[in-house]
């Protein structure tokens, strides 16, 4: 653990001049604004020396390189990860107490950047901080958009997209390094020329943009360790303001160039799943993978010179889904059209260097671009690529008797369209899914006929979260009780969280684990009573749903309970219900009309639910607007019944299942993604599964025998009555009914099995319910799943990452 500061006292001095300094001002006349930035400088620039020490070590020892390329990192606030990572946590808060300053009200001017809409974007934050920790030289390369995942507001019940204005401050953390500007160009047209008497191709007439890289510290568990990750802007290539055009009063036109490379860097796309052939996101995708590899490239000829076939001994390029896809013919073109290598031999090396994660199995997320989009934007990237596919036909195994479908299936190009996962496994010398079933499913399926013809390549790697921010830090009651228990080395070791199955039997103990778990249901009532005005009792259960909106996750079948548990209650009061808060939060793509309708029913239940007195002993609703990372910590915490609910096959992995399993929450959920690993690891009976498995979900659709008006039919009192009420007047107060809900399940035969899983899940939901009288049990539980969680620290996944498939 490397020292930061001397002394507490050493703190004050140096924090107080660096706030008079940045400031201006005596220190008593700073406003807490200036006072967080000043923490910030302060912090970053003792990053930075540690950062200097990594860089030297690096180089000293030729340690392997790895690139992490993701269109999307997640990272929320870093200040209080910093600091605990640093192990300097508690000596700068008490240092600040000593100054009049509340480090957790400081704490709350840091932006919590959005780049990122989901589980992959905080997989890739996640990573950066277990690369850290594990020593390894990573570097993560992404994008900078202006502006991050749209913020959420909910009004009369329905999703409203607002902008995130999350720079409007300025971001402490980064800084600008202008002198490693990339030129990128795009459009224009290839031509051949000689050069040292060798036919070699560029592209000319070009529209170039510059992409500035901003450059933010990945500080490491133990601060042995400072990485960084590199995001990149777009801006115009030099001074081109149009003059003449601004003096003849068209001030539009005379910054339309900068609007024009500004746009590149502008937004993120809303989509975690789906929308295809937009060219700005191309114009995204290209601008981070060249600029990201050109600075690769620099750093390996500075230190090994231009001997390329070294190339994979020092450095391992790491594609985060398809995203960044065009690592593969970039590579190519700068080692054969920059450094005159022959193709065979840039390709082995390009091959040897990069490799793939695939997220997810959903056919309409499975990037495609149109060829003549393509084609017209990157013309030389094109031609590569077109060789890359030619090779791969040319190359293909014609023995067996269906070669043909085979090649259809594998082919780069087909249909008038780049397909980028096969473009992506072509490339690379690993391919991972995310958790066992998603890799079964891509070896089976998905990717079938690449896995027949180089099993080799295929690999699992489960993910995993950054325990230290999700339970260290989210978590300060549970995490003081565990560190009394056993020690702090499970913040290094995240396995030594089983040393807690010594305390499942311990009353005293477990009455703790209780308590702990109600003053953090107590801290998210104050929160859902200061953004939302709503009251919600901690005594109740606390039944957590979280995670972007979308049909096959089943918000709508978790809906459907809270309805069918509410008729029940008004029909027959003698009906038990375990007094329960079902909670919610997410957003969901602005284009995707069916989540957006999902998030409107459950605002829509919320408010007839919230507002009747004869139910409000024992149920509420709470819909928390705009999940993020920084109000997911308030949330995970406070959670009782993890809801993990994908039709099964459908969940890659999904990881808030793992960030409230590690909160001491019980899954509620079916065999899909690692809620299987869940299980194995903290055996069945301490999760509560339900519903078809990905087998009978195949086998149910093979046979088309499921008809969802049999299950409209054949139970008229609670799923008729449902899927009734989303069209009568029951929910329809707040701002109007829900047709397309009901046309989606009935027209579309209840596509996601929701009426299918629907009694045995609330069957499993009273269950699992009833059964939380018994405190001493259900802390048991929670305990359990905290113990056997451990494995699921990503600190796990890198190191698997880093064995099997980077060799760092
Ligand atoms: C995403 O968050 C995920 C998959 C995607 O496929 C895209 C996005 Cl933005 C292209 C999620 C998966 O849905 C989830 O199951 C998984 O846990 C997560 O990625 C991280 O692997």
């Amino acid at each position: 653990m490397n020292t930061v500061f001397e002394s507490k006292e050493e703190f004050i001095e140096l924090y107080e001049s660096s706030v008079m300094s940045l400031s201006g001002k005596p220190f008593e006349d700073t406003s807490d604004i200036d006072r967080f930035n000043a923490l910030v400088k302060l912090i970053a620039s003792k990053s930075r020396a540690i950062q200097t020490e990594t860089e030297e070590r690096v180089k000293e020892t030729g340690q392997k390189r790895v690139y992490y390329f993701s269109i999307e990192f997640l990272i929320g606030r870093l200040l209080d990860n910093y600091l605990l990572n640093l192990g300097i946590r508690d000596l700068v808060k008490d240092g600040l107490a000593e100054l009049g300053c509340d480090l957790d009200a400081l704490e709350e001017y840091e932006p919590d950047p959005a780049l990122g809409n989901g589980g992959l974007g905080r997989l890739a934050a996640c990573f950066l901080d277990s690369m850290a920790h594990e020593g390894i030289a990573g570097y993560g390369n992404g994008m900078r958009y202006r502006y991050g995942l749209f913020k959420q507001e909910i009004v009369n019940g329905a999703q409203h997209e607002t902008t995130d204005e999350w720079l409007s401050h300025g971001y402490p953390w980064e800084v600008r390094r202008p002198d490693k500007a990339v030129r990128i160009g795009f459009g224009g047209h290839v031509e051949q020329y000689e050069r040292d008497g060798r036919m070699c191709f560029r592209t000319v007439d070009t529209e170039d943009v510059l992409a500035v890289p901003y450059d933010i510290p990945v500080v490491g568990y133990g601060a042995e360790t400072v990485n960084k990750l590199r995001v990149w802007s777009a801006e115009p290539v030099e001074e081109v303001f149009d003059l003449e055009a601004f003096n003849r009063g068209d001030y539009a036109a005379a910054d339309r160039h900068r609007a024009e490379a500004e746009a590149i860097s502008a937004i993120l796309y809303p989509n975690d799943a789906g929308e295809h052939g937009r060219l700005l996101r191309l114009k995204q995708e290209y601008l981070f993978v060249s600029a990201g590899l050109s600075s690769v490239l620099d750093t390996f000829r500075s230190e090994h010179g231009s001997d390329w076939k070294l190339l994979p001994q020092y450095v391992a390029i790491h594609t985060n889904d398809t995203h960044p896809a065009m690592c593969g013919p970039e590579l190519m073109r700068v080692l054969i059209d920059e450094e005159g290598l022959e193709w065979d031999e840039a390709w082995d090396i390009t091959t040897k260097t990069i490799s793939y994660t695939n997220h997810t199995i959903l056919p309409e997320a499975l990037e495609k671009w149109p060829i003549d989009t393509f084609s017209k934007l990157l013309p030389r990237l094109y031609m590569i690529i077109e060789e890359i596919s030619r090779r791969w036909r040319d190359d293909f195994d014609r023995s067996a008797p269906d070669w043909q479908d085979r090649l259809r299936q594998t082919a780069v190009l087909w249909d008038g369209q780049v397909r980028m996962a096969c473009l992506s496994v072509i490339c690379s010398h690993s391919v991972n899914g995310v958790a066992k079933i998603h890799t079964d499913i891509l070896k089976r399926d998905t990717l079938k006929d690449f896995y027949v013809l180089t099993p080799e390549k295929f690999n699992n790697k489960t993910n995993g979260i950054a325990h230290r921010r999700f339970l260290a830090e989210a978590n300060p009651a549970y995490a003081k009780l565990i560190t009394e228990a056993i020690g702090t080395g499970w913040l290094d070791n995240a396995d030594e969280l089983a040393k807690l199955v010594e305390f499942e039997n311990d009353p005293a103990f477990l009455e703790q684990v209780g308590r702990a778990k109600h003053d953090n249901k107590v801290r998210l009532a104050n929160y859902v009573k200061r953004e939302c005005g709503l009251d919600i009792d901690p005594n109740t259960i606390f039944d957590v749903q979280v995670k972007r909106f979308h049909a096959y996750k089943r918000q709508l079948l978790n809906i459907f309970k809270v309805m069918d548990i509410y008729n029940r209650r008004l029909t027959d009061p003698n009906f038990r219900v375990a007094p329960t808060t079902f909670i919610f939060s997410g957003k969901a793509a602005s284009s995707y009309a069916f989540a957006k309708e999902t998030i409107r029913l459950i605002n829509s239940v919320a408010d007839v639910i919230n507002n009747d007195s004869r139910v409000n002993g024992v149920m509420k609703v709470c819909f928390i607007p705009n999940f993020r990372v920084s109000n997911a910590q308030l949330i995970y915490p406070s959670a009782e019944i993890s809801e993990q609910i994908s039709t099964a096959g459908m969940e890659a992995s999904g990881t808030s299942n793992m960030k409230l399993m590690m909160n001491g929450a019980i899954t509620l959920g079916t065999m899909d993604g690692a809620n299987i690993e869940i299980v194995n690891l903290a055996g069945r009976e301490n999760e509560k599964i339900f519903g078809l498995t990905a087998p009978e979900v195949d086998e149910l659709r093979a046979s088309g025998m499921h008809f969802a008006w049999d299950m409209y039919n054949g139970d008229p009192d609670r799923l008729g009555r449902i899927i009734d009420e989303l069209t009568d007047d029951t929910f329809a107060g707040l701002s109007g009914s829900f047709e397309s809900i009901r046309h989606e399940i009935m027209l579309n035969n209840d596509a996601d099995f929701v009426m299918k899983d629907f009694h045995t899940y609330v069957e499993a939901w009273e269950e699992l319910t009833a059964s939380y009288s018994d405190h001493a049990a259900w802390n048991k539980m929670a305990l359990h799943n905290t113990a056997s969680s451990g494995w699921f620290s990503s600190d796990r996944t890198i190191r698997e990452y880093r064995d099997e498939i980077w060799g760092a």
